[in-house]
């Protein structure tokens, strides 16, 4: 898959925020400060079409990009970082909920982990949501950089292990060397794609 164009459209809170339901939609989900919004910039060549951050915690709306005027690239604020206000924290969970179970067009999640840190309650939570509302998802591990390849293999298999999940459906990634993209891609397109794979 060439991303040949993307341009935001809008942020919302609620559904009849979302623009409308037309294309197909990839969300990408994960802990605050995880690299949410890296990930997207490597996938779509842009340094900063959607903001990063070292201050977790900043995306807090649902914010909507059109690539390739082909489908949607919904950044999700993340979860799970302490310093959020708790009126802010108290409003994530059914903010994604009600994205997750209401929007008709949502073909897929890309569930974004750092490789360094053992998935929680809050992933977990996440994939139950993903199972019960029968959405589809990938998994990608990013900042995959910051290890060295042996120790990559090694937190893949204890993450594997927390997810009940096969190794093979972990995805290593990293915006930095930009290790993973295609495959990242391939899955993406997939997602988009069910009928021809
Ligand atoms: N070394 C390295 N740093 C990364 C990578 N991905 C993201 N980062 C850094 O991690 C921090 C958080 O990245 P973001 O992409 O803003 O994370 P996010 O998940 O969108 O965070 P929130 O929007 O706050 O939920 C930034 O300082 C990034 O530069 C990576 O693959 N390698
Ligand atoms: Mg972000």
């Amino acid at each position: 898959m060439i991303i040949k164009s993307a341009e935001f459209v809008k942020s919302a809170a609620k559904p009849s925020q979302y623009p409308p339901a037309i294309l197909p939609e990839i969300a990408f989900a994960g802990r605050s400060n995880a690299g949410k919004s890296s990930l997207i910039n490597t996938l779509v060549n842009r340094r900063r079409l959607v903001k990063t951050s070292d201050t977790p915690g900043r995306t807090q709306l649902i914010n909507f990009f059109n690539i390739n005027h082909n489908f949607t690239f919904v950044d999700i604020p993340g979860y799970g970082y302490a310093k959020v206000p708790s009126s802010i924290k108290k409003r994530w969970g059914p903010m994604i909920e009600t994205y997750i179970a209401t929007r008709g067009t949502l073909h897929g999640v890309v569930l974004i982990i750092d490789i360094r840190r053992t998935p929680a309650a809050d992933e977990l939570n996440l994939l139950d949501w993903f199972n019960h509302y029968r959405i589809p998802f990938i998994l990608v591990l990013t900042k995959a950089d910051k290890l060295s390849k042996s120790k990559q293999k090694h937190h893949r298999d204890l993450i594997a292990k927390a997810l009940s999940v096969n190794q093979e459906d972990l995805i290593m990634f990293s915006a930095k060397s930009r290790q993973g993209k295609e495959d990242v891609l391939r899955a993406i397109e997939a997602l988009l794609n069910p009928a021809s794979t």
